[in-house]
């Protein structure tokens, strides 16, 4: 598993990610503050599932303006191919980076505000023309990192292989659940 010639790794423990894939694909996981880390917990989980690299970093649109403007700019240099974005309140982190990189950006709305995540699902979501972020559910750590592993699917096909499978499980899951459900409800 390729660490990366730029690793910014502020929290995260690498040590557990399955080394049996040789996949280069990266992700940067960037969130607004580092109370929005417990939430994005489920995303970097996801990623050590599929076996995919990723860099955690705390950048804030509004106190490190500069910092989220360098990262934006060289991200695709460093090698990412994707962006996670997560912020909330006034969350314009996820519009800053993809207004400034040709890498997707998805964008994670947290709930940590008064408004129950409403603000941030809207400063998220609701980008111009011409800028667009994938906007998944208020605290959608989780999916957002699936689809972070679906894009990458496009390129690798491996970590494709990974997402059928894992695709094909949930199904199964869900069918297991009915049959047991129909045993109860006899
Ligand atoms: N935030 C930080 N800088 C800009 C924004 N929008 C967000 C963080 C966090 C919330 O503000 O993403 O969700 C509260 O941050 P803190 O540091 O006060 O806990």
């Amino acid at each position: 598993m390729q660490k990366g010639k730029n690793s910014f790794l502020h929290f995260a423990n690498k040590t557990n990610i399955e080394e049996e894939s040789n996949v280069m694909a990266k992700v940067a996981v960037v969130m607004g503050s580092d109370s929005d880390f417990p939430l994005m917990k489920k995303a970097l989980d996801v990623f050590k599932q599929f076996g995919i690299d990723y860099d955690v970093r705390v950048i804030s649109a509004h106190r490190t303006p500069d910092v989220a403007h360098d990262f934006a700019k060289n991200a695709a240099y460093r090698g990412y191919e994707v962006i996670i974005a997560a912020a909330g309140k006034a969350a314009h982190l996820a519009g800053v980076m993809a207004s400034m990189t040709p890498l997707p950006v998805i964008g994670v709305p947290v709930k940590s505000s008064t408004l129950d995540g409403l603000d941030s699902l809207l400063s998220t979501v609701q980008m111009p023309q011409g800028i667009p972020v994938a906007t998944v559910a208020i605290d959608g750590a989780y999916n957002a990192a699936l689809l972070a592993v679906e894009i990458l699917g496009v390129k690798y096909p491996e970590i494709m292989g990974k997402v059928v499978e894992y695709k094909k499980n949930l199904a199964e899951e869900v069918i297991e659940k009915d049959k047991k459900l129909q045993g109860e409800i006899l």
